[in-house]
C-alpha cells in the first residue's frame, strides 16, 4: 500500500513505537445505500476479522457485504461464509428476545421475557447457588476462540468463580497444546510472518518473502484459523514460495505442494523429531542462533537421534527420501516459515509435537526474523489481555480451578480449566458440587465435546443453565432455562484488538433485541458485582477500555478503520522480550528459547519432545485394529460452516447438504458402498451415520469424517434435538487428554464402517 501514512499516538503498549495507521471514513452514501466500514470479528464465527464494507438500505436492511480493499489484512477479499452474511443477520430463525422456558426442559417452549427480567433471575439464581455451595459452582463456558474470552473471564472473576472453560473441548485439544509450549519454551507467541505486521505488505522493505512455507496439520484455504489468512500462504507461492504440506488427506494445498507428507495421524512428533535429526545430523542447522539464544540443544540432538530417518518412515508411514528432502529443503531456506494447525494438538500426547516443532523453528534460526516464525509484540502481552479482571479473584478462589491441580500446566498459555476434569465433576460432585452453568457462543453437544453423550449427562444434571447464541441450538433445547440472544458483527460495536492489531468493530443494523457479547457481560456483571464493573457505565467504556492501547477513544479510533502495531524483528536481541529488565535474551528462566524446558521438567514432565502411539492405532491396538480397520481422522473445516454453525443458511448448505465422510474408492468397493450412500461409523466407543463421499483424497487406510453436524430443520424438542447425535462423529471419540492434561484423539481413532440399512436412516 502506498497511500499509507504514520500517525503518531500516545501509546501505553510501549511508547517508542507509533501505531501505524491511516484516515478513512467509517460510514459513507453510495447509489442509494448506507455504507459501513466494519471488522468481521464474530458471530458467526470465524477466527479472523477480516475488513468488511456492509451495504444497508433505506430500511436498514443488511443487504450485501464486501471486502474492504484498504484493508491490509485481507486485501478485499472475503470468503463464502462473509459473503453470506446477510443470510445470517436477516434470517427467519435469529433468536430475536431473551427467552425463559415454559415448559420442561427439552420440549422447546419458550415465554418471551424482558433483558431486565433475564439478568435479574440469572443474578438471583447464581448469588443463591454462590451462597449454598461457593461461587465455583457456577461455571462460565465458551466455545473456540472469539472476542468473547476476555469479558468471559472477567464476568467470572468479578463474580468469584475461577471455573472458565471451553466446555467439552477434551484436552483442551485446540490451541492450548501450542500455546502453553510456547508459553513454556519462549514465554511469547508466535504466528508465522506473511508481512501482516507490515503496511506496505510483501511490498515492505523490512520484509523477506519466506523461501519455504511448511503447512503442518493445517488446511489455511477453508480454515482461516487462529488469526492468518488462509490466502496469505498462496501469496507467498505467488511469490516463489516453495510449499511442503504435512497431511494424511490430499488437500488443494498438498496437491500443489513441492512435498506432501502424507502423515499417519497423531505420528507428527516423530516426523519432527526425525526432521530435527536429519538437520542436526547432517549440520544443516543455525550454529550461531542455537549458541547464542537456545538452552538445551546437546539433549535434543540426543533425544532426536533415537529418531533415524527410517524408523520415523516406519512409524509415520512417509517413505525416508520425502523426510529427507523435506528435511533438508526447510533446513537450507533462509528464510522458512511453519504454519501449524489443529491437528497438532487434536492427538493425545499433543504436547511433544508442538515442542518438536518449536525446535525445529529454533534451530534453523528462523525464530523472529522477517519470513520466519515471528513473536508478535502484542503477543507478549496477550496474557495481559486475557487476564482482564485477573485482579478480581482471591488466589484461594483461583486455586479451585478444577484440573489444576491435576495439570500444573493449565496455568500457561490460556489458563482455562480442565474440560475432561469438569464434565466429571459435574457428574460426581467431586471436589466440589456444580450447579449452574452460563454458555456462551458454545454448542457442546452438536460440536466441541468428546463423548458427547456423557456432556449430555452431565449438563442436565446441572440447576440451572444459561445460553447466548444466535440461534436456537442442540444445546438451547437441550438444557437451557433461559437463552440470551446474541448479536452478530454487524449487530453491534466493538474492539478487535488482538496481537500487533486493533480494528473497529462498527455497527451497521439492529436486529430484534440482540445485544453484543460484552455487553451482556457488563449487564450481568454489574447485577452481580456492581463494584467491580462499576467503572464500565456504558457498552462505549468497555470498547474505550479495550482500545486504550492506542490512546485512542472507541469514537476516535473509528476514523481509522484498522491500526497496526509496527514490528521489530529479533526482538530477543534487544531486550523487548523480558518482563523485569531489557537483558536480551527470552523471558524463560534461562533467559533462552528452551528446547530442553525447565519449565516442564518442573512440573514433573519430559522437558523434551518425544513420540507415543495413539491409543487406538495398527500398533497399540493391534486386536482392535481386527475389527475396526480404519484409521479415522475428523473434522476437517469446510468453507461453508463454521464448526455447527450455518447449517440453516440455505446459500451456504446448497454447497454442502449433509455431513460427509470421505472413503478411498477401492474401500468403497470392498464394502459395496457407493456415492451417496448413508454409511455406519463405528468404534468401541460409539457410532454414527454419514453419506459416503468416495474420493481419492483419502488413503485406503484412512477415512476422514465430518464434525460439528446437527439438522436445524429437523424436529427440535427432545429426544430428537434436531437429530444432534444421528451423525456426530465425536461419538466416537472418549474424553482421554495427555499427561500434560493437554491433547485428544478427536483426529486420531480407528473404525470400522458399513452401510446404514433401509428403515435405519
Ligand atoms: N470431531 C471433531 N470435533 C471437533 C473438532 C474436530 O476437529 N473434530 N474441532 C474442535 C474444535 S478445534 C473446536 S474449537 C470446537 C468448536 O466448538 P464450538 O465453539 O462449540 O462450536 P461452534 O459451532 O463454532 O459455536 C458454538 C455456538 O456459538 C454460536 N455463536 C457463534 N458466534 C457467536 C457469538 O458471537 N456470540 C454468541 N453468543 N454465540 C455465537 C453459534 O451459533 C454456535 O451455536 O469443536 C471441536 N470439535
Ligand atoms: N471454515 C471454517 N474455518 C474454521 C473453522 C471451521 O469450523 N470452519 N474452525 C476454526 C477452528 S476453532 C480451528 S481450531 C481451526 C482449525 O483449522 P486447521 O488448523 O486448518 O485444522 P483442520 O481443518 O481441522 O485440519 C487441517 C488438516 O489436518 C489434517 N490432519 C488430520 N489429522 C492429521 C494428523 O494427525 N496430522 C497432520 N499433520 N494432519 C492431520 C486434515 O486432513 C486437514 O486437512 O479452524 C478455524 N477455522
Ligand atoms: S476468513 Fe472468511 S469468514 Fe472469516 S472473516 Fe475473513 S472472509 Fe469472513
Ligand atoms: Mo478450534
Amino acid at each position: 500500500m502506498t497511500d499509507f501514512d504514520e500517525t503518531e499516538f500516545e501509546d501505553d503498549w510501549d511508547d517508542e513505537l507509533p501505531w501505524i495507521c491511516e484516515e478513512k471514513p467509517w460510514r459513507w452514501e453510495e447509489d442509494g445505500l448506507t455504507v459501513t466500514r466494519g471488522s468481521s470479528f464474530t458471530g458467526p464465527g470465524c477466527h479472523d476479522g477480516c475488513g468488511v464494507l456492509m451495504y444497508t438500505d433505506k430500511d436498514g436492511k443488511l443487504v450485501k457485504v464486501e471486502g474492504d480493499p484498504l484493508n491490509t489484512y485481507n486485501q478485499g477479499r472475503l470468503c463464502i461464509r462473509c459473503l453470506a452474511l446477510k443470510d445470517v443477520v436477516n434470517h427467519p430463525d435469529r433468536l430475536h428476545y431473551p427467552l425463559k422456558r415454559a415448559g420442561e426442559r427439552g420440549e422447546n417452549k419458550w415465554e418471551r421475557i424482558s433483558w431486565d427480567e433475564a439478568i435479574a433471575t440469572i443474578a438471583e439464581k447464581f448469588n443463591a447457588i454462590k451462597a449454598e455451595f461457593g461461587a465455583e459452582a457456577v461455571v462460565f463456558a465458551q466455545g473456540t476462540g472469539r472476542d468473547i474470552a476476555p469479558y468471559l473471564q472477567r464476568l467470572a472473576f468479578s463474580f468469584g468463580s475461577p471455573n472458565y472453560v471451553c466446555y467439552g473441548l477434551a484436552g483442551n485439544a485446540c490451541m492450548i497444546p501450542r500455546l502453553s509450549v510456547q508459553m513454556m519454551s519462549l514465554t511469547a507467541i508466535t504466528m508465522p510472518d506473511y508481512s501482516q505486521m507490515l503496511p506496505d505488505r510483501y511490498e515492505d522493505e523490512d520484509y523477506a518473502i519466506p523461501e519455504c512455507v511448511i503447512i503442518w496439520g493445517r488446511n489455511p484455504l477453508a480454515s482461516n484459523a487462529d488469526g492468518n489468512f488462509g490466502h496469505w500462504c498462496i501469496d507467498a507461492m505467488k511469490r516463489g514460495s516453495k510449499l511442503v504440506v504435512v497431511d494424511p488427506r490430499l488437500t488443494w494445498l498438498a496437491a500443489q505442494a513441492d512435498i506432501w507428507l502424507q502423515v499417519r495421524p497423531g505420528t507428527d512428533a516423530a516426523l519432527a523429531l526425525g526432521m530435527l535429526n536429519i538437520i542436526i545430523q547432517e549440520d544443516l542447522f543455525d550454529r550461531d542462533f542455537v549458541e547464542l539464544w537456545t538452552y538445551g540443544f546437546e539433549q535434543l540432538a540426543e533425544r532426536a537421534a533415537e529418531y533415524p530417518v527410517e524408523k520415523v518412515a516406519e512409524i509415520t508411514w512417509i517413505p525416508a527420501e520425502k523426510i529427507l528432502a523435506a528435511a533438508r529443503m526447510y533446513a537450507k531456506a533462509k528464510p522458512a516459515l511453519i504454519e501449524w494447525g489443529v491437528a497438532v494438538d487434536m492427538t493425545k500426547e499433543s504436547v511433544p509435537i508442538t515442542h518438536a516443532i518449536n525446535c525445529l523453528v529454533n534451530i534453523t534460526g528462523n525464530l523472529d526474523v522477517p519470513g520466519g516464525n515471528v513473536i508478535t509484540e502484542l503477543a507478549c502481552n496477550v496474557s495481559g489481555y486475557y487476564g482482564w479482571g485477573n485482579e478480581l479473584i482471591s488466589r484461594e478462589q483461583f486455586e479451585k480451578r478444577i484440573g489444576m491441580d491435576k495439570y500444573p500446566m493449565l496455568r500457561y498459555g490460556i489458563p482455562l480449566a480442565s474440560p475432561d476434569e469438569m464434565c466429571d465433576a459435574i457428574l460426581t460432585d467431586k471436589p466440589y458440587p456444580i450447579k449452574a452453568m452460563w454458555v456462551q457462543a458454545n454448542n457442546p453437544i452438536a460440536c466441541m465435546a468428546a463423548d458427547p453423550k456423557k456432556t449430555y449427562d452431565s449438563m442436565k444434571k446441572l440447576d440451572f443453565v444459561v445460553v447466548v447464541d444466535l440461534f436456537h441450538t442442540p444445546t438451547t433445547i437441550a438444557f437451557a432455562d433461559i437463552v440470551l440472544p446474541a448479536a452478530a458483527f454487524p449487530e453491534r460495536n466493538g474492539v478487535r484488538a488482538v496481537f500487533y492489531y486493533a480494528q473497529c468493530i462498527n455497527q451497521a443494523v439492529q436486529i430484534g433485541e440482540t445485544k453484543g457479547d460484552a455487553e451482556i457481560c457488563r449487564l450481568l456483571g454489574k447485577a452481580l458485582n456492581p463494584e467491580a464493573w462499576e467503572p464500565y457505565e456504558s457498552e462505549m467504556d468497555v470498547w474505550d477500555d479495550l482500545g486504550a492501547g492506542s490512546g485512542l477513544t472507541f469514537e476516535e479510533m473509528r476514523n481509522y478503520g484498522q491500526m497496526i502495531h509496527p514490528n521489530i524483528y529479533r526482538k530477543y536481541e534487544e531486550g523487548r522480550l523480558r518482563a523485569y529488565d531489557d537483558a536480551p535474551g527470552f523471558n524463560t528462566p534461562t533467559g533462552r528459547a528452551e528446547m530442553y524446558s525447565t519449565v516442564m521438567e518442573g512440573y514433573g514432565l519430559d522437558p523434551l519432545p518425544y513420540y507415543e502411539e495413539p491409543p487406538e492405532s495398527p500398533y497399540s491396538t493391534p486386536e482392535l485394529m481386527e475389527e475396526y480397520p480404519l484409521i479415522l481422522t475428523t473434522g476437517a473445516r469446510q468453507v461453508a460452516f463454521f464448526h455447527s454453525e450455518h447449517r440453516q443458511i440455505p446459500s451456504l448448505r446448497a454447497t454442502y447438504p449433509y455431513p460427509q465422510i470421505e472413503i478411498n474408492p477401492e474401500v468403497a468397493k470392498e464394502y459395496g458402498i457407493e456415492q451417496g450412500d448413508w454409511v455406519w461409523i463405528e468404534n468401541s466407543f460409539g457410532r454414527c451415520q454419514q453419506k459416503a463421499n468416495i474420493t481419492n483424497v483419502v488413503p485406503k487406510w484412512l477415512v476422514h469424517a465430518d464434525h460439528g453436524w446437527w439438522f436445524p430443520e429437523e424436529e427440535a424438542a427432545e429426544p430428537h434435538l434436531f437429530g444432534v447425535f444421528k451423525s456426530n462423529v465425536n461419538q466416537l471419540v472418549p474424553y482421554n487428554c495427555g499427561r500434560s492434561g493437554f491433547g485428544n484423539s478427536y483426529k486420531t481413532m480407528i473404525c470400522k464402517i458399513y452401510k446404514v440399512k433401509e428403515g435405519e436412516v
